[in-house]
């Protein structure tokens, strides 16, 4: 039996449970922001609950509950997990490791939850596998501290010890909690906004994809957004609304000009595919996508503010404060320069720049394609320096002519005979003219180009290749429109573009 001495101690053990379980949740929320906010603990376990909760119980609870059925959940999951919870530090204060099994479980149930979202990925299982170790952490040390103090009698310094640690750790909890609430609620802002988009038609559309750009089993002419490579400096997406962006463009203008969306929509639109490609791709590397963007040309607003003579650096900032400085030569030559707002057909997705990025035809996305666009000075490269320049990169940032193997893939075996090799080719605002193919150390054969979309997007390639058994090498090579052939030797990516050839090892048997 309990006598009421050990009872009495049993109310700070369920208190640290209390608190463990309380920070792990918090850290759950916070660690979410950088997920997803479906991935956060609560939420997802609040939706497993209502997800399988039979729909006598649901509409109960509805009529019951009326319009506030969710925040009943809430705070009667918030019981449960509280009661649970206590249970778990007095469960380790009299057996442990007893309180640690019930917050494994708990974390079980959270990662379980989680994955089981119609939108998860596996990071999904992150929040609340993070909330599961610091509930851990804390109960063990709250827990281990209560233990001190019944074996070492000095109960006064422990106590004062216990309650100041457990103090310092619910505040933790609540900063950290309270950012990530706000946090999940900014980034459920603007998906909700996002969701609102109806773009509008554009006044000059993209030409159809022509029958004969894609080559069967090699890479789509068009990359799916899901597909679509990311780079950005963001630790945490921007979460911008429709409503709350706007372009400021001053420096060396005429009139200094604030764009809206509102203006975007209502100016001429045009849509166009164009390539985009990182100057940190390696030979053969796959940071390069081609979409269908949608937007307004950056012309039409420089030619608004009216553009100094001098000025020949566009430098654009994005709202988490990253730069990018572009010659405004190129932007006002006549490409497809645009501050794009949709991508595919739909709203640009928040990760790839929304609600408003720039996409440059042959620029690498380091001198181009700021996403999350808020600001424009026009200045001159000789004043103004941007992040990568910073950093070692040119200032200065053409995409390279380059060419890649994509099919058959590298881990490919196969038997002799014929087998089609194939792969893209880009260069970009140049185009690209012809593919050549060299297998082992033999003579440069002309492969057979798909059809040119435009010089702005990448150009598909293959050749049949009558294999011998043994190992071999392939290499491509790719020659522009103008003539020039792709530089053979290698170099890194750094300062402006790898160049070398992409060249693949097979086994035929
Ligand atoms: N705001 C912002 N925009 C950015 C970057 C960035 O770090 N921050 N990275 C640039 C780089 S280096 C590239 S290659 C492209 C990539 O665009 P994507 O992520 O849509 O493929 O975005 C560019 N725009
Ligand atoms: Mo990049």
């Amino acid at each position: 039996m309990t006598t009421p001495a050990q009872r009495s101690r049993l109310w700070p053990a369920a208190l640290a449970g209390v608190i463990a379980v309380g920070s792990g949740l918090a850290i759950g929320e916070l660690v979410a922001t950088m997920v997803s906010p479906d991935a956060a603990p609560f939420v997802a376990v609040g939706s497993a609950v209502v997800d399988r909760t039979p729909t006598l119980v649901r509409e109960w609870v509805i009529t019951t509950f009326g319009t506030s059925d969710k925040l009943a959940l809430f705070v009667g999951m918030g019981v449960v997990i509280a009661l649970l919870a206590a249970e778990c530090g007095v469960a380790e204060r009299r057996r442990p490791p007893a309180g640690v099994m019930i917050v494994v479980l708990f974390g079980v149930l959270g990662v379980g939850a989680a994955l089981d979202r119609p939108t998860a990925v596996w990071t999904y299982a992150i929040p609340s596998a993070a909330a599961a170790v610091v509930a851990l952490i804390v109960l063990r040390v709250l827990v281990g501290m209560l233990r001190g103090s019944s074996v070492s009698g000095e109960a006064e310094g422990v106590t004062r010890r216990f309650v100041l640690t457990a103090g310092g750790i619910i505040a933790l909890a609540v900063v950290a909690g309270g950012v990530g609430r706000r946090m999940l609620a900014d980034t459920t802002r603007t998906v909700a906004d996002r969701l609102a988009v109806r773009l509008p038609a554009p006044r000059s559309a993209s030409k159809p994809i022509p029958a004969g750009v894609e080559v069967a089993d090699a890479t789509s002419f068009v990359t799916s957004n899901s597909d679509f490579y990311r780079i950005d400096t963001a630790l945490r997406l921007p979460s911008l609304t429709t409503a709350d962006w706007e372009l400021r463009i001053h420096g060396m203008v005429d009139r200094e000009l604030r764009v809206r969306w509102t203006d975007l929509l209502s100016m001429d639109l045009i849509e166009r595919y164009v390539t985009l490609t990182c100057v940190s791709n390696e030979v053969g590397g796959d940071l390069i996508g081609n979409a269908r963007w949608l937007g307004v040309p950056m012309k039409t607003l420089l030619d608004r503010v009216g553009v100094h003579a001098g000025a020949d650096m566009l430098l654009s900032t994005s709202s988490d404060g990253w730069t990018c400085g572009t010659p405004v030569s190129v932007v006002a030559d006549g490409r497809d320069a645009m501050l794009a707002i949709g991508m595919n057909g739909v709203a640009l997705p928040v990760e790839h720049g929304y609600p408003v990025r720039q996409v440059v035809p042959g620029l690498y996305g380091y001198v181009s394609a700021t996403k999350w666009v808020v600001d424009w000075e026009l200045t001159r490269f000789a004043d103004a320096t941007a992040y990568w320049t910073d950093r070692g990169w040119s200032a200065i940032g053409p995409i390279k002519l380059a060419s890649r193997i994509d099919r058959p893939r590298s881990s490919a075996s196969f038997a002799p005979g014929d087998v089609v090799v194939a792969g893209t080719a880009w260069s970009q605002h140049v185009g690209v003219r012809e593919v050549q193919v060299r297998i082992d150390d033999g003579p440069w054969r002309t492969a057979d180009v798909a059809t040119e979309y435009s010089r702005d997007t990448w150009r598909q390639w293959h050749y049949t290749w009558a294999a011998t058994p043994g190992k071999h090498t392939v290499t491509c090579r790719a020659i522009d429109a103008d003539g020039r052939a792709q530089i053979e030797t290698p170099s890194s990516p750094i300062p402006n573009g790898a160049t070398g050839l992409d060249m693949r090892r097979f086994t035929v048997e």
